[in-house]
């Protein structure tokens, strides 16, 4: 009985959110200060791939090319890689999803694979940036970072998969009800109280 009550009382203070925004928005940063300030679990799926790919798994070598090419991993791959994450958390306080869904086929395998555990996403923060803002963004982290898909080539393939494929999982998260544009352009401190007045009304 005391455990149902308080597997109750978890799932009702879950809060599962969705970071989303085109590479270079800032979805990584904010996450960070996200999980720290409400001890959410985060999944960056781009950290997942780089991960896969640096230890040589079989996914890794098939996705390598795809990443350097500014590309997205294939849908099934990726949902399943998720799933796989997913069904081994329990006890949090909620997810931060990071750089997932990146289509609206993971939109809805994502909701399938939370409404399993009773859940659903709960807030969907859309990181809004201008593409010059991004690219040099980008170009910068690149010069530190040494990442293979921040090149300025790569970079430019990489925001036109977003404006055709990623963009319009925004649609489905505005029928959701839960959609909510952020202003991603200012100091991290700024964006990261604006983000914070969202998260609290939740
Ligand atoms: P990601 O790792 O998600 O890469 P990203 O979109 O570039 O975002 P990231 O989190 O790294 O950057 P952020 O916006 O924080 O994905 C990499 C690749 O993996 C994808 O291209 C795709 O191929 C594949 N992939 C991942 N998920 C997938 C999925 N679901 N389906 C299919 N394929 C998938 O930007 C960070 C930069 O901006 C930093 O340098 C930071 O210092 C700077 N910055 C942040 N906030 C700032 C601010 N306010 N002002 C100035 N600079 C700021």
């Amino acid at each position: 009985m005391l455990q149902t009550i308080r597997c109750i009382y978890i799932t009702i203070n879950m809060k599962n959110i969705v970071i989303f925004g085109p590479p270079g928005s800032g979805k990584g940063t904010q996450s960070n200060h996200i999980i720290n300030k409400y001890q959410l679990t985060h999944v960056s799926t781009g950290d997942v791939i780089r991960s896969e790919i640096k230890a040589k798994s079989e996914i890794g070598q098939q996705v390598e090319s795809l990443i350097e090419n500014g590309q997205l991993v294939p849908d099934q791959l990726i949902v399943e890689l998720l799933a796989e994450w997913l069904e081994k958390q329990n006890d949090s306080n909620g997810i931060i999803f990071d750089g997932f869904p990146r289509t609206t086929n993971q939109a809805v395998a994502l909701k399938q694979m939370l409404q399993k555990q009773g859940q659903d996403v709960d807030l969907m923060l859309s990181l809004e940036v201008p593409k010059e803002e991004l690219v040099s963004r980008l170009v910068k982290r690149g010069q530190d970072s040494g990442r293979s898909d921040d090149n300025l080539a790569t970079i430019e393939k990489r925001i036109t998969v977003y404006e055709e494929v990623t963009a319009p999982v925004i649609d489905f998260y505005k029928k959701e009800n839960t959609y909510v544009s952020i202003n991603g352009v200012g100091s991290e401190k700024e964006i990261f109280a604006t983000i914070c007045s969202h998260i609290d009304t939740l």
